[in-house]
């Protein structure tokens, strides 16, 4: 008994620090659906990490290349302006949400059907990589019901 004691310890004292790492939560993820598979989509999430770490790139089947946008205003135009990573600062959260920052999905396979769901993995400097479930909703959508955190 006492073996089993012991062993029960140990495997606890491995699995802590790995959950200890797990700092970056990615939730909320979804996308529009999208009229025409020509043109690129558009995914949003919401990201906290409990340490500062770096957003540093994002992949998904569905699409060729994922790009990390911004919205940068020029008096009355706003253009879409492409970051290469993005900051993370401990304990804040950052929530990618129309008319702001968003995940432009390029090259898409097919269009991106309501009701449906695609992955997509984001690449994090210090958490690695985190693969999410984004729902795609309707084509004037602004997001989905916020799910507690
Ligand atoms: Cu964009």
């Amino acid at each position: 008994m006492k073996i089993l004691i012991a062993t029960l310890v140990a495997v606890w004292a491995i699995a802590s620090p790995a959950q200890a790492e797990e700092s970056v939560r990615v939730f909320n993820a979804w996308a529009r659906a999208s009229v025409l598979a020509s043109r690129p989509g558009a995914a949003y999430l919401t990201i906290k990490s409990a340490s500062d770490d770096t957003l540093i790139g994002a992949s998904t089947p569905v699409a060729e290349r994922v790009m990390i946008h911004a919205i940068e205003k020029d008096g009355d135009v706003s253009r879409m302006k492409h970051i290469e990573t993005l900051e993370l600062l401990a304990g804040e959260r950052i929530t990618l949400a129309p008319g702001g920052m968003h995940l432009m999905l390029m090259a898409l396979q097919d269009k991106l059907r309501e009701g449906t769901t695609f992955p997509m993995t984001l690449s994090f400097e210090a958490a690695g990589e985190i693969t999410v479930e984004v729902s795609v909703l309707g084509i004037a959508a602004e997001g989905p019901r916020e799910t507690a955190e």
